[in-house]
This record gives C-alpha cells, structure tokens and sequence, in this order.
C-alpha cells in the first residue's frame, strides 16, 4: 500500500501532494514501483497534528480520489474517520477506508455497511493530539492491541458488515513507546488469531528513528527491514512511502519463503 498524502503538513511528506496532478504522478510512479493499493489522505494524524475538518478534507481527497479511481490500475483507498468523508470517497470511486480510529465515530460503521467499502480497523490509543503522552498497557501492549481489534469486529459485525471486508492494524506509533512497538513488532503473529489479514504501518516512524537516532529522511533502510519483519511475522499489508525499496525486498524475502514452503510439502 503506497501512501498518498494530500495534506499540508504530514510528518514525513507533508504539502508535497496536494496538488491534484501532482498527486496523481506520484500513485501512478508507486504503482509502476509495485504498489497493490493508494491510499489518500487529507488528515494528517502525526502526534501532535491537529484535527482537519470534514469539509477540509473532503476538499483535499475528493478531487484526488476521482483522478485515481479514473486513471490508477489498483483499488484506491482513503484514510479518514469522518463518514461524510466515507461515502463521499465510495462515490467517488474508493474500495477501502483506512480509519485510524476503527469506525468509532459515529456514523462511520453505518457508512461502511452502506456504501460497500472494505474497512482498515486500526488501534490507537488516545487522539493523535495528545496520544504519546505517557501511554500505559497495564495487560501487556499485544493483549490489549488485540481485545480492542476484536471488539471493533464485533461491532463491525453488529453493524452488518461481513467479516470478509475487514482488516486490522495494531497501529504502530499511535499513543505507544518504542517498547510497545517493539513488542507488538515481536507479537504480531498473535494478532492472526483475530482471523482477519493484518495491515502494518512502520515506513519513516519515530521507532524506526528512535532505534537508529536518524531523522525522517534518513530513515528507508530501517523502514524497509520492519517491513519485512512484519510480512515475515504475517502481516498481508504494508503501508509504506518508499515502494520501490519495499517492493524490491520483498520479492528477494518472497522468492526464497517460496523455496522453503516447497520444502515443507516434499
Ligand atoms: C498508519 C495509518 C498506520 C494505518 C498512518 C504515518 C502516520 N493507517 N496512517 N496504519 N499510519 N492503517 O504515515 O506514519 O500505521 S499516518
């Protein structure tokens, strides 16, 4: 999953994207790189970010959203929580809602059941204004991770979405030290038991420039070794802004997993 961010002020690329064409040239260049999906988002949710309108946003990712549904070769997705946002992207042309907030405000699992849309549910802790001030798992970051995403399904469930349209993220670096992510990195593999295929974020965050004391643009190497952690730990999806590097060190960890999986059935 390439990352589009049509935003002014995203952490890592932020204003880089926000004009309509030139938003375009840059999916297209990650689907020529590899990318499976685009995801468009207009709400920055960096620690600290504030929060966007649902006007705003629809400003920011509908024009964006319907150029690439028209031109781009791969299903698009949008990162909101608003589900103005939701159904108006589903008009639009979008397959997927990649929610940070796990369909919690109201009205989001409502636009989700009507509009069709395959949903991301993602765990963070707190609101991205506030959500790294001292975070506390008294149960152990992997069990609590996993008992939220097990109740958004549920609820997802209850609102009449099938099961097979939904995703879940453990939302690294979303109201978590670099010891929660480190072990939800580590204890990923326990978040198959929710049944639904995992989708992980790790590309350019604070972990990866916390274990490395490098800044944000320095940090493709280590995105790329947590992103084939995590695949190699089950995760199905990565959310990564580097698609090239990524796509090219997966197909060297996918090339020999094919070997040892001929293997194991011989
Ligand atoms: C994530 C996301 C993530 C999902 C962001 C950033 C911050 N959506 N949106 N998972 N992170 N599903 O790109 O670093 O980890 S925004």
């Amino acid at each position: 999953m390439g990352v589009l961010n049509v935003t002014p002020d995203s952490f890592s690329d932020g204003g880089d994207w926000y004009d309509p064409a030139r938003a375009l040239d840059h999916a297209l260049a990650m689907v020529e790189a590899g990318a499976d999906l685009v995801d468009v988002g207009g709400e920055s949710t960096r620690p600290g970010a504030a929060a966007v309108s649902p006007d705003e946003e629809l400003r920011r990712v509908i024009p964006v959203i319907e150029a690439l549904s028209a031109a781009c070769p791969v299903p698009v997705s949008v990162d909101t929580s608003a589900p103005e946002v939701m159904r108006a992207a589903a008009g639009a042309g979008a397959q997927l809602v990649n929610d940070v907030r796990a369909l919690q405000r109201p009205g989001a699992l409502e636009a989700v059941a009507e509009t069709g849309l395959a949903a991301c549910l993602m765990h963070m802790r707190g609101e991205p204004g506030t959500m790294q001030q001292a975070p506390h798992y008294p149960n152990g970051v992997v069990a609590e991770v996993s008992a939220f995403l097990s109740g958004r399904l549920q609820a997802s469930a209850t609102a009449g979405i099938p099961a097979e349209r939904l995703l879940v993220d453990p939302g690294f670096g979303f109201g978590k030290t670099l010891d929660d992510n480190l072990a939800l990195l580590a204890g990923l593999g326990e978040l198959l038991g929710l049944g639904r295929p995992l989708l992980v974020g790790l590309s350019r965050k604070s972990m990866i420039g916390a274990l490395l004391d490098l800044p944000v643009e320095e940090r493709l190497h280590g995105s790329v070794a947590a992103a084939l952690v995590a695949v190699e730990r089950g995760a199905r999806i990565v959310r990564v802004h580097d698609v090239a590097a990524t796509v090219q060190a997966l197909a060297v960890w996918n090339a020999v997993s094919e070997v040892t999986a001929a293997e194991e059935t011989t």
